[in-house]
């Protein structure tokens, strides 16, 4: 990468567009056992030898319960316009489906009121993959049940919080949750059970619609709600038939199933054929289809790469996707981030187009960008984190030129604000723009947050006419 990006144009963004950094329950707040919150699936999969690296837990992690003025300020200074969090179920009703504790919402409504009053939209994402045990030792996501719990849960936090929140996410990367939860075993709760998978897969696309239509019938004309998949574009490694047939079972099971279920009200054919094969074609009732596709105000997305796939031997290659063992998964050929992840903003923009002209999408936000590199601490405490800077910088770009092209993007997240617990790699791996030293929880700006801090200004800045050059952070 280089040491002085193009920087992104500052004037196409429309003038409403926010600018935010996002976090999760989980990777941030630690007080595990603090005011009444109930263990979660991720407690359990943590405190297992062997499933996080070092392991490492989130019973700390970035001590946000304890510091939410300190982190709301930083996010002032950062200049952001909006702050995307997750609401831990647990803390709000400790087993997943009886009694609520007001501490868990008092929490949550203390943390909206402070950004509120520092001019900051909070963006709630009900579900960040931290399950309440309870419901897990029922089944969990593979339990039809669980989804009629979700429903009931997010209306509790919907009528406790939504005269201070507009914009209510249910679900954060149903994908993970259902495959990487259940099939390759590496998050929580750690099962490899394909059928389990898909289960798991068709109640969280449920519990989205219900909860949807339920929040929507008690909810203000401000109120919008959506849903955030984790999407790729997906490659074939040559133009061989086979190559484009192993992209398209990658695409219908890491994209379309999300899209077309919410977006048409119907599964790809192709993913119908999936769930008959591992036998979960009963998980899938009578009118579900049409429950799960609830108008959507906005559709949240997050992305990180692209796949690049060729047709595989069928040996299994350790495929986190159901029925993914006939495919091979290729390493990018551009730079890498930290994670093996090829840096690729092209994909987010021609993602986006794809959006807007294959699906008519409603407005989108990004909601999750950003990239993990090995930091370095100076000797005067400085984090200089040019390949992290160069990697948003690039991505806002792509998002620049995918509103020129016509998408209606409505907002972009950095994930993340602040260094984080990063699920079964634990600590090791850093996405903050905000350094977090866990020995004293003290948060340092990196030089990609001056950086977005200086963009955001200059955007602003442009939508009102002047101007502000972004300083080469
Ligand atoms: O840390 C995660 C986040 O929880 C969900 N989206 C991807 C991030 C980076 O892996």
């Amino acid at each position: 990468m280089t040491d002085h990006p193009t920087p992104p144009d500052t004037t196409t963004f429309p003038e409403h567009f926010l600018w935010g950094a996002a976090t999760a329950s989980y990777q941030i707040e630690g007080a595990v056992r603090e005011d009444g919150r109930g263990p979660t699936i991720w407690d359990t999969f943590s405190h297992t030898p062997g499933r996080v690296r070092g392991g490492d837990t989130g019973d700390v992690a970035a001590d946000h319960y304890h510091r939410v003025e300190q982190d709301v300020a930083l996010m002032r200074d950062l200049n952001l316009d909006a702050y995307r969090f997750s609401i831990a179920w647990s803390r709000v009703i400790p087993d997943g489906d009886g009694a609520i504790e007001p501490r868990g919402l008092a929490f949550y409504r203390h943390l909206v009121t402070t950004l509120r009053a520092a001019g900051i939209e909070p963006v709630i994402t009900l579900y960040h993959w931290d399950l309440p045990q309870a419901l897990q030792d029922r089944g969990g996501w593979a339990n039809r049940a669980t989804a009629d719990a979700f429903v009931r849960y997010a209306a509790v936090v919907h009528d406790a919080l939504g005269s201070h929140v507009d914009t209510w996410m249910t679900l954060n990367e149903p994908w993970c949750a259902a495959f990487l939860g259940h099939a390759s075993g590496e998050h929580a709760p750690g099962l490899t059970d394909p059928r389990a998978s898909l289960r798991a897969a068709h109640h969280l696309l449920l519990a989205h619609g219900d909860a949807t239509a339920a929040m929507r019938r008690a909810a203000g004309p401000e109120h919008r709600f959506g849903i955030v998949p984790n999407l790729y574009g997906v490659q074939p490694g040559s133009d061989r038939p086979e190559d484009h047939a192993a992209a398209h079972l990658i695409d219908g099971l890491q994209n379309r199933m999300w899209l077309d279920t919410t977006l048409k009200g119907q599964y790809p054919t192709d993913v119908r054929a999936i769930f008959a094969r591992f036998s979960a074609l009963d998980a899938i009732e009578d009118g579900d289809e049409a429950r799960i596709a609830q108008p959507l105000d906005l559709l949240g997305i997050n992305y990180y790469q692209q796949h690049h796939v060729a047709a595989g031997d069928g040996q299994g290659l350790g495929s986190p996707f159901p029925g993914g063992d006939e495919v091979a998964f290729l390493p990018s050929a551009q730079p890498r981030t930290a994670m093996g992840w090829g840096v690729e903003p092209d994909g987010l923009r021609d993602l986006l187009v794809r959006l807007h002209e294959e699906y008519g999408s409603p407005p989108i936000m990004v909601c999750e960008n950003g990239a993990c590199f090995d930091d370095v601490v100076d000797d005067h405490g400085r984090i200089h984190d040019p390949d992290r800077r160069d990697f948003i910088a690039a991505h806002v770009d792509a998002v620049e030129r995918a509103i020129e092209a016509g998408v209606d993007v409505r907002g972009y997240f950095v994930w993340s604000l602040l260094d984080n617990f990063e699920w079964a790699h634990g600590y090791e791996r850093r996405f903050g723009i905000v350094h977090v030293d866990y020995e004293t929880q003290r948060r340092t700006v990196k030089s990609s947050g001056a950086w977005y801090r200086d963009h955001i200004a200059a955007t602003k800045a442009a939508a009102a006419g002047a101007t502000v050059s972004v300083v080469d952070a």
